[in-house]
């Protein structure tokens, strides 16, 4: 690696082979011919990550939208390092560390409805995989065997597994992997339309009819075939895109009409991001099943989950009592130190007022997101909780460049953002204060007009 340029960081990385690291969802080729110092990240703290050359980042996406608290909060790095003092590993099936049974309590106290049991997993691409096999065994234990098809959505990201780039609508994400996906998935339109909505402020007016398309596919397949319909109650991933006024409330009542379960899959809108603990409370729609990962602990320590509505699980605990209910579990369920990582996540959630907190942060980034309207080349601009993101136009024939180089000019003025495509994405820790986050609007501006 040529580190000329730096002599102080020469020493700690000239052995630094890039090759062997084959770098997730990341244009391998470009970083290790460009090399770039101001992306090798070694510190992180608060609001700020710390690269390699000890230049400070702010943390526009709060990491990848897990460490919402901001990063290593005292009581999270004591929780664990506390419990690695009493026990590192502990095995999740057939026995189980106390600690699990109160994480999951909590996590059902602040889950909406009757949503009240609750499995763990690793990732948001697993608990995606978990959904959407308890919906499966669900409607089969029920008598229901022949309700088999998923319901996902275009534009949707449900991770990365098998199960989820099925039911997902990312193109590229699909694609190489067509005849190995899952069968029997159909997709509803995707709500993300420039013509009707673009620069619309928190949920857009317009579109809640294209929940009405679940109708059609029902006339199409037939209820009777249909086990789960999957969505991001707001759509991170994609560049924030939110739900139009009604659309969310007008697929449950589609659902409930048909038999047909309702996933939310609340990765990144779960524990406050949304201004409540949950989109479903946020949007005031309660789903059959809730996916969550990233804040459960504040990204910590990988952990996932579901939250299932008592009646799903319920409707497991048939036949002889010894036996195995549910042939699924991760070697890492519930891993100890995610679970002490999300104990300490959840008394900061509470004690701090987190979800209200995030609240306040959304107007502020409502504000300061849309002032940049007008900048070059932006043509949409939208928000949703502490979210926003600033959508702009391709390069002719050249998708996402122009979103490589405002992350690049982003760099260089001290900020972390995150781009796909050609869409800047925003979701601050809620650590952030008013004049960070002026910086940070003011940051994106320059960097759009520098990239052209
Ligand atoms: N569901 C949703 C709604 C997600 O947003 C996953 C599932 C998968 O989670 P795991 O833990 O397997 O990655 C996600 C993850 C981004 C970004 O930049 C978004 C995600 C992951 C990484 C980056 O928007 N979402
Ligand atoms: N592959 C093999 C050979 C295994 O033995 C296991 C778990 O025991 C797995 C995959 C699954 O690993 P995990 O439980 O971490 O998802």
């Amino acid at each position: 690696m040529n580190l000329a340029a730096n002599t102080s960081t020469q020493h700690a990385v000239a052995d630094l082979n890039l090759d062997p690291y084959w770098m997730p969802f990341t244009h391998n080729r470009y970083f290790k011919k460009h090399q770039p110092l101001d992306r090798l990240l070694v510190g992180a703290e608060g609001a700020y990550y710390t690269t390699i050359e000890g230049q400070r980042l702010f943390d526009c996406l709060s990491g990848l939208w897990c460490s919402s608290l901001g990063h290593r909060p005292a009581k999270i790095v004591e929780a664990v390092k506390n419990q690695l003092d009493r026990a590192d590993y502990i095995p999740a099936f057939q026995v189980a560390n106390p600690e699990s049974f109160r994480l999951a309590e909590r996590i059902a106290d602040v889950a909406p409805g009757d949503l009240n049991r609750v499995f763990f997993t690793n990732s948001g691409s697993e608990a995606v995989d978990t959904a959407l096999k308890i919906a499966l065994a669900y409607h089969r234990l029920k008598g229901d065997a022949s309700r088999t098809r998923f319901i996902g959505r275009e534009k949707g990201y449900h991770g990365v597994g098998f199960g989820g780039i099925s039911v997902g609508g990312m193109v590229a994400n699909r694609k190489m992997f067509a005849t190995a996906m899952i069968p029997g998935v159909d997709h509803l339109p995707h709500t993300h339309n420039l013509k009707e909505m673009a620069f619309s402020k928190g949920q857009p007016a317009w579109g809640a009819h294209l929940a009405d398309d679940l109708e059609r596919i029902v006339a199409l397949h037939d209820a009777s075939t249909i086990a789960a319909v999957i969505v991001e109650p707001m759509q991170g991933s994609v560049g924030v895109v939110v739900p139009p006024v009604g659309y969310l409330k007008r697929l449950r009542e589609i659902c409930d009409k048909h038999g047909i379960l309702l996933i939310f899959d609340e990765v990144i809108t779960g524990f406050g991001r949304m201004g409540d603990w949950f989109g479903a409370q946020a949007f005031g729609v309660t789903p059959d099943l809730i996916t969550f990962a990233k804040c459960v602990n504040n990204g910590t320590v990988p952990m996932g989950g579901v939250i299932a509505r008592e009646g799903i699980y319920d409707m497991f605990m048939q036949g002889p009592d010894y036996a195995v209910e549910f042939f699924h579990g991760y070697t890492y369920s519930a891993h100890p130190l995610a679970v002490a990582a999300a104990h300490a996540t959840l008394d900061i959630l509470h004690e701090d007022d987190v979800p209200k907190r995030f609240a306040t942060l959304a107007g502020k980034i409502e504000s300061g997101a849309h002032a940049l309207k007008g900048e070059p080349n932006v043509i949409d601009i939208r928000n949703c909780g502490a979210a926003a993101a600033i959508e702009m136009s391709p390069l002719p024939g050249q998708v996402g460049v122009r979103g490589l180089r405002v992350f690049e000019e982003g760099l260089k003025r001290g900020m972390l953002l995150r781009f796909t495509g050609d869409t800047i994405a925003m979701a601050p820790p809620v650590i952030t204060t008013d004049a960070e986050l002026d910086r940070m609007f003011s940051t994106v501006a320059e960097a759009i007009r520098a990239a052209g």
